[in-house]
């Protein structure tokens, strides 16, 4: 690994070491196209037309924006042909995209979200693609859900990309987290943040606190320690950021440290907070993992839930270790 190599050349080394057969190597180059893509869209934004609403929901029920429309095709029609994936599934789509009989089909399931953190796309603020690549189970060549159903722990790679004043690309595949740098002018990622390690400890937090009445205890007592500062039980102050953008509040916890939560609440308790799991939650938590941090529900490792359906929501609570243990902590002791 060395600072300067590009993406493709870092990705078949590690393959080399870890005796792969070029099928998932080629099946990342597509992502990381899509990406490229992607970026290309929104940093010409308004040039080309794409801010504002689409005028339509996704199955969530949320309002599209014109942008999540574009760049989920832009995943998919970068992705479908190579003969690696054997179905896909987005966050923008109901069900399980089947890859048409037209191509060959692969042993690799993909899971995105092609554009996390839209709300800030027409105010310019960063927004990112998360994906999660799994393995197809064996002898299954038309995947339903069901065959999406596995826990985070069985990802084989996991990544972003985050459209800030750089395009970054930070991915795992078990072995480490490393960041990549778009350089625009030559159209190649470049390792630029090798072996990105979150730091244990963190005065920085991370909360919608619009949603504070509506928190539970535990949450609350966290977070209402940090606001005590330098007079409360913890003895320091804290500085806090909410972004509205998990790829950028992701990015900034790997490289500053940090905790991020987005937790479930009183509004909706049945609905497990917001955020995705397939493909938000899972692939940030082993990112997070890889880094040296910790991912929970607050009561469960992230990473060993067993999914019960492509669209499930769950609490997140992700960052510097001590953090992260201290939240856990107090689930538990609210027992
Ligand atoms: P999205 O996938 O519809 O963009 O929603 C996910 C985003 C996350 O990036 C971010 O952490 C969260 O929603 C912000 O939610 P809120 O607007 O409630 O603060
Ligand atoms: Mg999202």
């Amino acid at each position: 690994m060395q600072i300067g190599q590009t993406i493709t050349q870092f990705i078949i080394e590690e393959q080399r070491r870890t005796g792969g057969t070029g099928d998932f190597t080629a099946l990342l180059n597509d992502v990381f196209t899509a990406c490229k893509n992607i970026s290309s869209a929104v940093n010409k934004g308004q040039l080309i037309g794409v801010l504002g609403s689409a005028g339509s929901e996704n199955v969530q029920g949320e309002t599209q924006k014109k942008l999540d429309i574009i760049t989920n095709d832009m995943m998919i029609d970068a992705t479908v042909w190579g003969g690696h994936l054997a179905g896909m599934a987005s966050e923008e789509v109901d069900e399980v995209s089947p890859i048409p009989s037209r191509y060959p089909k692969g042993k690799y399931l993909l899971a995105f979200d092609p554009l996390d953190g839209s709300s800030n796309i027409d105010v310019n603020i960063s927004v990112g693609t998360i994906f999660s690549v799994l393995r197809c189970p064996e002898g299954v060549s038309d995947p339903g859900e069901e065959d999406f159903m596995q826990p985070g722990a069985e990802q084989v790679c996991a990544g972003y990309a985050l459209y800030g004043p750089s395009t970054m690309m930070v991915m795992t595949t078990g072995h480490g987290t490393n960041g990549f740098t778009l350089d625009q002018n030559v159209g190649e990622f470049i390792l630029t943040h090798p072996d990105m390690k979150i730091p244990e400890d963190t005065r920085e937090f991370a909360i919608n606190a619009s949603n504070e009445r509506f928190w539970f205890p535990p949450i609350k007592r966290y977070v209402d320690e940090c606001i005590a500062g330098v007079d409360g039980p913890r003895g320091d102050n804290f500085n806090m950021r909410w972004v509205a953008s998990m790829v950028a509040e992701v990015h900034r916890i790997l490289v500053r440290g940090g905790i991020f939560m987005y937790p479930n609440d009183a509004r909706d308790p049945g609905r497990g907070g917001k955020l995705r799991l397939m493909y938000e939650a899972n692939p940030m938590s082993f990112i997070v993992e890889q880094a040296g941090g910790v991912s929970s529900t607050g009561t469960e490792r992230i990473m060993d839930l067993k999914p019960t359906e492509l669209h499930q929501r769950v609490p997140v609570v992700l960052g510097s270790r001590n953090e992260v243990e201290r939240v856990i902590a107090y689930h538990k002791e609210e027992k």
